[in-house]
């Protein structure tokens, strides 16, 4: 196997024994286990559950937060490699561990009690529980402040009302993270259990996109929660924002290894298929989109690779993480596409892999912010003019 993958520029030489040693492991993990099944998983509308276990053994939740809460006290660029390896595979299977580590337990480590933390983060890094980030709403998408899900206190308990849509691992999920407006119209963060009277999951059917991740509509009736499980240092909705954040630097991470497994079914494929008595990789059309995709790549790469060194020193501000998914995500779609057209017809068979990574990157492309939102993020920092509305 090698581990390496696509590195045009060397890249190799800059990681750490430790980091290569974790993205092998992932890049291992990810041939032998998701490989020979993803086909079937996402024909089927099927997470993986099964992988659970294993994908916490080798520490794909929560590895960078310390040791004390169930973490391994890694890096930023380790933590990307693993998104990058699980991405290979499926924007599925990151996405369930991108949730989990960004989503879940970092609000959890951010803003949480003691007890909170040292109560949910052991049992969410070894997959013993699974969360899930409501933020999203049916009429509430790009702009999240204007949710209409309401928390309102009575006695020792909040009271919380509203619909949250567009969740991933919603009901597979042992607790989420659900964001809500107090009667000040601040915005709370709280922990809702699953099985809290008035709190249910529903799966959301016909996604031709991220097959193998659950996503679901979360419904909030008259749920009490108590004081006890509201996240008690949030600071309004720029907490819930600070989440986004870190599971953008993750998305970027991962878009990289989606475009690297469809760069690389393209090339082989073309190295082998023969028309008009050559093979195909022969004609510069074809040259010249494996180049467009290679040096892309390499960008890519070396963009998540200096941010997460930035990340690591505490300096990446969350402008430069939104130029990071924005950049990436585009050019994993425009690769997936490309790689599909040189596949030829074999391209749109679930066997070949690009096509379901397209697809699937339809929804990171709009998930964590839109690609227009992240532009807009950019936009107004570097001109101090917002122009959301
Ligand atoms: P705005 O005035 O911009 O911000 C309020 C305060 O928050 C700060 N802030 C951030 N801080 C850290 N990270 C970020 N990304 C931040 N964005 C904003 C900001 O500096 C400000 O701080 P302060 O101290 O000045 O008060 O608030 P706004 O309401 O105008 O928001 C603007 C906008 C468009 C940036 C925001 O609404 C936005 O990011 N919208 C996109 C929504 C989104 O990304 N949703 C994602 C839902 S989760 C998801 O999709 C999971 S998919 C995961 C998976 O399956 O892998
Ligand atoms: P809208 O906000 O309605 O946008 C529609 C279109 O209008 C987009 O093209 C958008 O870019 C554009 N647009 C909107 N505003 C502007 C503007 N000001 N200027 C220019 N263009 C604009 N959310 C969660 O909270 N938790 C999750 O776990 C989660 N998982 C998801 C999983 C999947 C598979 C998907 C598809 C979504 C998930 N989401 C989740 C929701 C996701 O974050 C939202 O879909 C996303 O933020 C966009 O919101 P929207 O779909 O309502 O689109």
């Amino acid at each position: 196997m090698n581990f390496k993958g696509v590195d045009y520029y060397d890249l190799e030489e800059e990681f750490t024994p430790q980091e290569k040693l974790i993205r092998n492991t992932f890049r291992k993990f990810v041939e032998e286990k998701v490989m020979p099944r993803i086909p079937h998983l996402w024909m089927n509308d099927e997470f993986p559950m099964d992988l659970i276990p294993s994908l916490a053994a080798l520490g794909a939740f929560g590895p960078t937060f310390p040791k004390e809460y169930g973490g391994h006290n890694l890096g930023d660029v380790a933590y990307g490699l693993i998104m990058q390896e699980l991405e290979r595979g499926d924007s599925g299977i990151r996405s369930c561990a991108s949730v989990q580590s960004a989503l879940v337990m970092y609000p959890i480590y951010a803003f949480g009690s003691e007890e909170q933390k040292r109560y949910w983060l052991p049992l969410l890094a070894k997959g013993e529980k699974i969360g899930c980030f409501g933020l999203t709403e049916p009429e509430a998408g790009s702009d999240p402040a204007s949710m209409t899900t309401t928390a309102r206190r009575q006695g020792s308990d909040w009271i919380l009302n509203g619909t949250k849509m567009w969740i991933t691992n919603g009901t597979i999920a042992d607790v989420a993270v659900v964001w809500a407006k107090d009667p000040d119209g601040v915005v709370q963060g709280f922990l809702v259990e699953k099985g809290t009277k008035g709190f249910t999951a529903e799966t959301i059917k016909g996604k031709l996109s991220l097959r193998a991740s659950v996503t679901s509509t979360l419904y909030l009736d008259q749920a009490h929660i108590p004081e006890s499980h509201r996240l008690p240092h949030t600071e309004g909705i720029k907490s819930a924002f600070m989440c986004l954040t870190q599971a953008r630097y993750g998305i970027a991470w991962g878009a990289v290894g989606a475009a690297m497994a469809c760069y690389e079914e393209a090339l082989e494929f073309a190295l082998k298929r023969i028309q008009f008595q050559k093979p195909i990789a022969s004609f510069q059309l074809i040259q010249q989109q494996l180049v467009e995709m290679l040096q892309e790549i390499t960008k890519a790469q070396l963009l998540v690779y200096r941010l997460g060194r930035m990340k690591e020193k505490g300096k990446a501000h969350y402008e430069q993480i939104s130029m990071a998914k924005r950049n990436n995500v585009k050019t994993a779609l425009d690769i997936a596409r490309m790689a599909r057209s040189i596949l030829g017809a074999g391209g749109i068979l679930i066997e070949s892999h690009s096509l379901r990574h397209a697809l699937n990157l339809e929804s990171v492309y709009t998930y964590e912010g839109t690609h227009e939102i992240q532009t807009l993020i950019i936009g107004r920092h570097i001109t101090d003019i917002p122009s959301f509305g």
